[in-house]
C-alpha cells in the first residue's frame, strides 16, 4: 500500500464528479433535504434519468487535457441512487431509462488512459434506506425532516442499523469486486458520530475488508473518523497547523457553492486564475486538490468548467 500512497501523493490534482438524480433538478445535491421531498416523490426522478450525454471518453479526455491524474465520482450520494449495476437495490442507473452502468464506463476509460479512479460512497448518510441512521439518534441532517413521518423509513424498535450496515458493507465489497483496479474507496457522511460509539457502524471491519480484498486500495473518510484511514480529504480547508499527519487531499468546487449541478450558479463558476490559486495553495500545503464539477442532468459536462479546466491544463503545460 505504501507505493499506492506515494503515487496518490504525487498525483496532486484530480477531478471530482457529483452526478445523480439531483442533477436533473439543478437545485443542489441536497435538494431532497432542502425541499423536504418524500422518498417516493424523489424516486420519480429515476424515470427521467437518461444520462444521454454522459460520455466517459469525453470526461477522461478532459481530465487529461486539464493535467489531472485521477477522477473521483459519486457512485452513490446521500440520496442512495447508484450509478453502477448493484445487486443490492433497484434504485440504480441500470434500472432507469439510461440502462447504463456509468461507473463501469468510467472505469474502463480510466484504465485505458492511465487515470486513477477513486469511488465516492456515502456511508453515514442515506435518505432512502429504511434502516439508515435516523434523526433521533444521529442528528438533524441524517434524514429529511418531515411533518408527516416518511412511510419508507423504519422508526424506533423497528429500526435496525445492522441491516443498513450490512447493506453498505455488501455494496462496497461489490464495488471492489466489480472494479478491482480502482485507487480508493472514499467514504462520506456525518451520520456516523465523530465522538461516541462508532462500533455499531463497524467501520474498522469495513476498512479491513477493503484492504483484504485489494491491498493496494486506499481508504479515506473525509476529515477522518477512526484515524486509521490512509489519507484525509478535508473540505475546502487549505490551512495547516504544522505538518499534516496523513497524506492529504483538499476537495473544493468549481461552482461557488454546491457540488451537484446548481442552475443558479450558471455564469458564476470559478475562473482559471482562481483555480490556479487553489491548486497552488493546496499543493504547497502539501495536499492534492480534488476539484469538483457537477454535470448537467443529461450528464453533459458543464460548459464553463470544460473551458476553465482546459485553460488551466494549458497553463500547467506551459510552465512545464
Ligand atoms: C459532503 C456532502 O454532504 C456534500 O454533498 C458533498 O458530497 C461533499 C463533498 O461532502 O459531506
Amino acid at each position: 500500500r505504501q507505493a499506492a500512497i506515494k503515487c496518490f501523493e504525487e498525483s496532486k490534482y484530480g477531478m471530482f464528479i457529483h452526478y445523480g438524480l439531483y442533477s436533473l433538478l439543478g437545485r443542489h445535491e441536497w435538494v431532497q433535504i432542502k425541499e423536504k421531498i418524500h422518498v417516493a416523490e424523489y424516486a420519480k426522478l429515476m424515470d427521467r434519468f437518461t444520462a444521454d450525454k454522459f460520455d466517459a471518453d469525453f470526461i477522461t479526455d478532459l481530465a487529461l487535457e486539464a493535467e489531472m491524474k485521477y477522477i473521483n465520482i459519486t457512485t452513490r450520494h446521500h440520496d442512495s441512487f447508484c450509478l453502477w449495476d448493484t445487486k443490492y437495490t433497484d434504485f440504480k442507473s441500470t434500472n432507469s431509462p439510461a440502462k447504463r452502468d456509468l461507473i463501469a464506463e468510467l472505469y474502463e476509460q480510466c484504465n485505458q488512459k492511465g487515470l486513477a479512479l477513486h469511488l465516492y460512497y456515502s456511508h453515514g448518510r442515506d435518505w432512502r434506506h429504511p434502516h439508515a441512521p435516523n434523526n433521533d439518534k444521529w442528528g438533524g441532517h441524517a434524514r429529511p425532516e418531515f411533518e408527516v413521518k416518511e412511510p419508507f423509513y423504519k422508526y424506533e424498535e423497528e429500526h435496525d442499523l445492522n441491516i443498513y450496515v450490512e447493506f453498505l458493507y455488501n455494496q462496497v465489497a461489490e464495488l471492489i469486486d466489480m472494479f478491482p483496479n480502482i485507487a480508493s474507496i472514499w467514504l462520506d457522511g456525518h451520520g456516523v458520530p465523530k465522538s461516541g460509539d462508532h462500533t455499531q457502524f463497524k467501520c474498522q471491519e469495513l476498512y479491513d475488508m477493503i484492504h483484504q480484498k485489494q491491498p493496494h486500495l486506499l481508504v479515506s473518510y473525509k476529515q477522518g473518523l477512526l484515524g486509521t484511514e490512509d489519507f484525509l480529504a478535508p473540505e475546502r480547508k487549505y490551512k495547516s497547523n504544522g505538518k499534516p499527519e496523513k497524506p492529504l487531499e483538499i476537495c473544493d468546487h468549481l461552482q461557488r457553492k454546491g457540488w451537484g449541478y446548481l442552475a443558479s450558479e450558471d455564469g458564476k463558476h470559478k475562473s482559471k486564475k482562481e483555480v490556479i490559486k487553489m491548486l497552488k495553495k493546496a499543493n504547497s500545503y502539501p495536499a492534492n486538490l480534488l476539484l469538483n464539477t457537477g454535470p448537467y442532468g443529461s450528464g453533459e459536462m458543464h460548459s464553463e468548467d470544460v473551458k476553465v479546466l482546459r485553460e488551466v491544463g494549458e497553463k500547467i503545460r506551459s510552465k512545464g
